[in-house]
């Protein structure tokens, strides 16, 4: 039998953690030829809802489901880690400031980063979706330096999901025909949507969309999803934050099409975002590895758009700097 793919989850007793585990078991993430050995980080108050979530997982009977570990130290949850998802993090609370937000996570994030440093397998691949995502994966590279920095990603590719169904709603096209769309930026309301060289049914979409619209419709809707969905549901988004999940791993480890997705990823210096910051961009991986796809027009339309977005990030990272996380 192939040797199964250890894969950590943080926040597994969490609602993001209750959608995307099952999944993963039943072999979505890594395919149906590969098992998994699950590996279960929670804080110690949390151990007993995550010892219930694995006892469902039993009841699954996942062929695919090797075995499955509950750890509360993160030096134990990334031990011989392959891929790390980590979902837990810090919530902002009523009347948190920005620095005391970035201040309880750096406090998670940094230990993991360094825990992963030293106990995970060398192939280790992790994304963050826990929020501020971007930069609390920049903290976790940073605690790191021993893992390839590209080994750590930030998770846009919800923001991107929710921009293809926008404009798959607008034009009235199934969502398998647009290409090349591209979330710039944070994950947070600055976040860029651009569908400038994205292509409907093969045509350009600017050729069917305004600037009105993408203004004052489109790129507000897809930034501010995460609160209507809280607005409607009385809860954040977790079906479709796993779902990405599973979506970014996927096409990170297998590959992506001729089209390209976006994920927050170690800036090179690609359009200007200033090289390390952990932004989105338009990328395609291949051999196991993302890629920034280069040489795309960006217009006044969008550079005001991306600008804005990364200065935002350079904000968080120069304060995450000041307080002495990284
Ligand atoms: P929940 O509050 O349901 O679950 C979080 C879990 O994390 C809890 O079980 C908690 O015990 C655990 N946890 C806290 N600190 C931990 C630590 N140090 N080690 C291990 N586990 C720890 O939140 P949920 O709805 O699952 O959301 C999780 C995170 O995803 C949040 O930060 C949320 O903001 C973020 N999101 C990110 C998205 C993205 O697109 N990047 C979208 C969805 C979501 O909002």
């Amino acid at each position: 039998m192939t040797t199964p793919v250890n894969v950590t989850v943080t926040g597994a007793a969490g609602q993001i953690g209750y959608a995307l585990l099952f999944r993963i078991a039943s072999g979505q993430l890594l395919g149906p030829d590969v098992p998994v050995r699950l590996r279960l980080l929670e804080i110690p108050q949390a151990v007993k809802a995550a010892e219930g979530t694995a006892m469902e997982l039993d009841d699954c009977a996942f062929p695919l489901l090797a075995g499955i570990d509950i750890l509360d130290t993160p030096r134990a949850g990334f031990d011989g880690a392959n891929i790390a998802l980590l979902v837990g993090a810090r919530p902002r609370s009523a009347g948190m400031e920005r620095g005391d937000l970035l201040e309880a996570n750096g406090g998670i994030f940094g230990p993991q980063g360094k825990a992963i440093n030293d106990h995970a397998a060398s192939d280790i691949r992790v994304l963050v979706v826990g929020n501020p995502a971007n930069t609390n994966a920049l903290i976790a590279q940073q605690h790191a330096p021993d893992v390839p920095v590209d080994r750590f990603n930030a998770m846009t590719r919800l923001d991107h999901n929710r921009a293809l169904s926008q404009l798959a709603q607008k034009t009235g096209t199934p969502v398998s025909q647009i290409e090349n769309l591209t979330i710039w930026g944070n994950h947070s309301a600055t976040q860029y949507p651009d569908v400038f060289h994205a292509t409907v049914a093969g045509r350009p979409a600017s050729e069917l969309v305004d600037e009105a619209w993408l203004a004052e419709d489109f790129i507000p809707t897809v930034a501010k999803r995460g609160a209507a969905i809280i607005d409607a549901r009385g809860a954040s988004s977790a079906a479709s934050a796993a779902n990405a999940a599973v979506d970014h791993v996927r096409d990170w480890v297998g590959g992506t099409g001729s089209s390209w997705t976006s994920a927050a990823i170690p800036s090179d210096g690609s359009y200007g975002v200033p090289e390390g910051l952990i932004s989105s961009f338009p990328v395609r991986s291949a051999n196991g590895g993302w890629e920034i796809v280069q040489g795309l027009e960006v217009n006044d339309f969008s550079r005001a758009r991306i600008d804005a977005s990364v200065e935002e990030l350079a904000g968080e990272r120069d304060a995450v700097r000041e307080l002495g996380l990284i």
